[in-house]
């Protein structure tokens, strides 16, 4: 399922009580229709074991399907896109594997990045953090806060940058109106989801929120 409206992008995550799997399907439960698998460090075999449950999942509930980091399997199992970081496949040779139809994410930290990004580029959607600290990710890059993505979006619409952009990285329930606010077109988030008492239900309230 290739549309989307870049404004809730799910990402899995495991904790003592639910698996990477378990992570998706209560995200979608919640109604999210947009999920990122990323499992870090899984070997191949565990990593294309639930890229295929997830994107199960993902068709039983209409939801769109993207990967992290592995264009490779993206392309042998037919998921929706990719999500390339700065160091990951170059976007062009991924667009070359995967073809026009595809999703491809592209993080960015800063406006800096996104003008780089496009002189190689140009993605569906930027990935843009972190908002504030997160445990969720190592090596996270300086934290932006709601000015950093104020002023980014400021000076993207200046230079006539119409990609949707999404904030990650720390995000909330909470956060949702000041980010929006800001002009980001949407947010993706995962720890907020899976710490909640009733994950299931705090999505249902973000989905809600970003009506
Ligand atoms: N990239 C930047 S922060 C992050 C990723 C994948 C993790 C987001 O997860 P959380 O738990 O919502 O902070
Ligand atoms: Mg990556």
């Amino acid at each position: 399922m290739r549309s989307n409206n870049y404004h809730l992008q799910f990402i899995t995550h495991h904790n003592d009580r639910y698996s990477y799997i378990d992570s998706a399907r209560l995200a979608m439960e919640g109604g999210c229709r947009w999920v990122q698998l990323r499992m870090k460090g899984a070997d191949a075999t565990t990593l294309e074991f639930a890229a295929r449950e997830v994107q199960r999942l993902c068709r039983e509930y209409g939801a769109t399907f993207i990967i992290d980091d592995d264009v490779w399997l993206a392309k042998r199992i037919g998921a929706d896109g990719v999500h390339l970081g700065k160091e990951d496949m170059p976007l062009p040779e991924a667009r070359k594997i995967l073809g026009q139809g595809a999703i491809i994410g592209a993080t960015v930290n800063s406006f800096e990045d996104v003008a780089a990004a496009l002189r190689c580029a140009k993605p569906d959607y930027f990935g843009c953090g972190p908002l504030r600290f997160t445990a969720t990710k190592e090596r996270l890059a300086p934290t932006l806060g709601v000015e950093g993505y104020r002023d980014i979006i400021r000076r993207m619409q200046a230079a006539n940058i119409d990609i949707p952009l999404v904030a990650i990285g720390g995000v909330s329930k909470s956060d949702i109106g000041a980010l929006l606010a800001c002009g980001v077109s949407g947010i993706a988030l995962s720890g907020a989801v899976l710490r909640a008492d009733d994950p299931i239900a705090y999505m249902r309230d973000i989905v809600r929120a970003l009506k």
